[in-house]
């Protein structure tokens, strides 16, 4: 795959506008070729030529026969969120997708996540609680009041969304939990079964993570009242290329850190490890607050490009705020620290 990227420093040719920026096409090759920089190329170069036809075989383009079923949820919209954003076309917001778990290309999660089972379903939150939850399926969406907030997705690859989700705040549910004096983070598990993700199986078909797939927050971003368990979108319960049946969404924060398919919650007194930031901690780290004054290692995030209608890679470019645009929400958990430091 060719990666048409310009080196920082080295002089761009005045001819040529496009070699100016890294290219979106070029940020995504270049994320999920990650295994490339890892060495494990070679591991994909010595397999025999049959052994690996099958591996990639399972990333082929046909999608399963029956299609994961979604249902509408009763919900009411919280008005607070969101009002007056042009919302990103429900196709597209189920359509691209980054869930490597189901392979690394935008299109890997709807193709190959149709037949995900999700009940049973058991979702734990344990750790510094008074009272550890043990939720299924139905708890998911009967535990608390659904409130519908329209929330910006930012990634780190320098797209964006508007998606209308779902769910209750994160702080609700620990509170239901009761946390404990002399906590200070929380930590999120993705399922791990390879059986159902294909990426799982490993290192080379999973993007380089480790799964399962781990993120985290300080105690004080997850009570802040933008951090949301997201248990639909677009009224319905998620599709499963989506997180299905619940993910966190953390607005201010690059996608990455909106961990989905969530089985695990734990309060801890100790910042958790994080999928990203083990595979790459020079390029993400574990606060990932959304910030145009701090460029990634090899791209700029001064501006992202907003997915509407037409093609994904025809999307309006727009800048990008700090925090994503939720300073007033957040800004304040951040003061005392330099945010080029703690990126
Ligand atoms: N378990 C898991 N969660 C994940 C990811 C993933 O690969 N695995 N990708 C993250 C990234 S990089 C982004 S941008 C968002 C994308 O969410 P969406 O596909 O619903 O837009 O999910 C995040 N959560
Ligand atoms: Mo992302």
């Amino acid at each position: 795959m060719a990666i048409n990227k310009t080196t920082k420093g080295a002089a761009s040719p005045s001819w040529n506008e496009k070699a100016a920026h890294v290219t979106p096409e070029a940020v995504f090759n270049d994320r999920r070729n990650i295994i490339k920089a890892l060495g494990l190329g070679a591991i994909g170069a010595s397999i025999p030529g049959q052994v690996q036809a099958g591996i990639f075989d399972l990333f082929g383009k046909t999608r399963s026969s029956t299609p994961f079923v979604t249902r509408p949820l009763s919900f009411s919209p919280n008005t607070a969120f969101g009002q007056g954003e042009v919302l990103t076309p429900e196709q597209k917001v189920i359509s691209h997708n980054n869930f490597y778990e189901f392979g690394t290309s935008k299109t890997d999660p709807i193709d190959n996540a149709q037949g995900f089972k999700v009940d049973p379903w058991v979702l734990k939150i344990e750790g510094l609680v008074d009272t550890p939850l043990t939720l299924d399926l139905d708890d998911l969406t009967r535990l608390l009041p659904l409130e519908e907030r329209i929330y910006r997705l930012r990634c780190v690859e320098a797209w964006s969304m508007v998606i209308p989700w779902v769910g209750f705040s994160l702080g609700a549910l620990l509170k239901k939990a009761g946390v404990k004096a002399g906590a200070t983070h929380v930590a999120f598990e993705t399922l791990f079964d390879p059986d159902q993700m294909p990426g799982q199986r490993s290192r080379l078909m999973g993007g380089g993570i480790h799964y399962p797939y781990v993120e985290g927050l300080r105690l004080d971003e997850a009570m802040n009242e933008l951090t949301f368990m997201a248990v639909g979108l677009y009224g319905k319960t998620l599709p499963a290329q989506n997180g299905a049946p619940i993910r966190l969404v953390v607005p201010w924060k690059y996608g990455f850190k909106s961990i989905k398919s969530v089985v695990r919650i734990r309060v801890m007194d100790k910042q958790p490890p994080t999928s990203w930031n083990q595979l790459a901690s020079h390029e993400y780290g574990f606060f990932a607050n959304v910030n145009p004054a701090v460029d990634h290692p090899r791209w700029s995030q001064a501006t992202e490009r907003r997915i509407g209608e037409g093609g994904l890679f025809s999307a309006t470019r727009i800048a990008t705020l700090p925090f994503n645009g939720y300073g007033e929400q957040v800004a304040h958990l951040y003061k005392n620290m330099d945010l080029k430091q703690y990126y």
